[in-house]
């Protein structure tokens, strides 16, 4: 087999496949937390997604992988119950050879494999509108598929994930803290964070009044964490099911405004590129609407677009923490990538606000009895 880090991926594998089938295994996708791996077998076999879980980040990973094997369990039911081939449409774990669905190596590293869905693409950034209208269908067909999922059976396995005032306060403390003397050169978006300090309340409030219900989300709905059918276009999968939890329905929302309807990319250096697309918008909308099927509260409704630029400030907000601790969390290609990010992130909030009535309008148009 051929790789970049041969033995030490080849034992992991070995646990869920005969050695003599593998041939290769090379990084893929581009995510900020896991490392990631296309496996390649002898002819015939199928392809799989190799990853080892950054226990750094999911310190509870018992807790993690049960909630992976419960929903990847449901889903596949639920799918086959419904006439869908469950290998395209849902995440697929393949057991080791002692039938488990995760693998722990000697170092106490987790590792997964999963099936490859063939024929499928991601998108990093939208290419037609329409590929956006598909993918707030998939998530809020997502969540409805999980409406009767009982939710306390999952664990919250990073606790206050999306807790805006929390993520607020840590930033707070990593100044107070100044691990890396940054602080003096980022005042101005510091400055900016702090002005919106009672905006990172908005949500968790009406939560804690018993204004939103708790569903089971996602939680990372960026747009590369979906399939697509590269023949036809149509959404397949939603994949990257490590932070399914307990959660707001306007976050799932949000987090997929914060990605896909940027004009720009989530680390644009130029930020005269970076922009809320109105029309990105609507068509998510749309799609989120649509999948969802009359589900959501009125409340859940009216916040839509707070849900968007809450996701998108808590965002910024958790790559500046991470740029002043030192880039320990997030993945980095170079020493200031988070602080850019950070930038585009509040560039996206400040453009938000400024198309605020257009938002509300638009979620008005497809729900006009708010
Ligand atoms: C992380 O690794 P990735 O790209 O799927 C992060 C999300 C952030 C995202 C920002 C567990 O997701 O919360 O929104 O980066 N995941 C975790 O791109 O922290
Ligand atoms: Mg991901």
């Amino acid at each position: 087999m051929q790789s970049e880090n041969e033995g030490y991926l080849l034992k992991a594998l070995k646990a869920f496949l005969p050695e003599e089938t593998v041939k290769s295994c090379s990084r893929f996708g581009n995510g900020h937390i896991n490392d990631t791996y296309l496996v390649t077998c002898t002819e015939g076999a199928p392809r799989y997604i190799l990853q080892r879980i950054n226990q750094d980040v999911f310190q509870n990973i018992d807790a993690l992988n049960h909630n992976v094997e419960r929903v990847t369990e449901f889903l596949h039911d639920k799918i086959t119950a419904q006439g869908g081939d469950p290998n395209r449409e849902t995440v697929v774990l393949i057991p080791t050879k002692d039938g488990r669905k995760h693998y722990f190596d000697e170092q106490g590293e987790c590792w997964r494999l999963t099936l490859y869905i063939e024929d499928s693409v991601c998108y990093d950034q939208v290419e037609k509108p329409e590929d956006f209208y598909q993918s707030g269908k998939a998530f809020g067909q997502f969540q409805g598929m999980l409406a009767d999922f009982p939710a306390d059976e999952l664990v919250e396995t990073i606790p206050d994930f999306h807790d805006t005032p929390k993520r607020f306060q840590a930033l707070m403390r990593a100044v107070e803290t100044d691990r890396m003397g940054y602080v003096s050169a980022v005042r101005d978006e510091l400055d900016f964070v702090r002005r919106r300090e009672a905006d990172t309340h908005a949500a968790m409030d009406m939560l804690k009044r018993g204004e939103l219900p708790l569903r089971v989300t996602h939680n990372d709905t960026k747009l590369n964490n979906i399939m697509f059918d590269e023949k036809d276009g149509r959404v397949l999968c939603v994949v990257d099911l490590d932070t399914i939890m307990p959660g707001l329905s306007i976050f799932d929302f949000g987090d997929s405004i914060r990605f896909g309807a940027n004009t720009g990319a989530e680390d644009e250096q130029d930020l005269s590129k970076v922009s809320l697309s109105l029309e990105l918008f609507e068509y998510y909308v749309r799609g989120f609407l649509d999948g969802c099927g009359g589900s959501l509260t009125k409340a859940e409704l009216q916040m839509l677009p707070m849900g968007a630029k809450l996701m998108t400030l808590e965002c910024g907000i958790r790559f500046l923490t991470d740029y002043l601790e030192g880039s320990v969390y997030f993945k980095t290609a170079y020493p200031e990538h988070n602080l850019v990010r950070a930038r585009s992130q509040f560039a996206l909030v400040a453009d938000m606000e400024r198309k605020w009535d257009e938002m509300q309008k638009i979620v008005e148009k497809y729900v006009p009895e708010l």
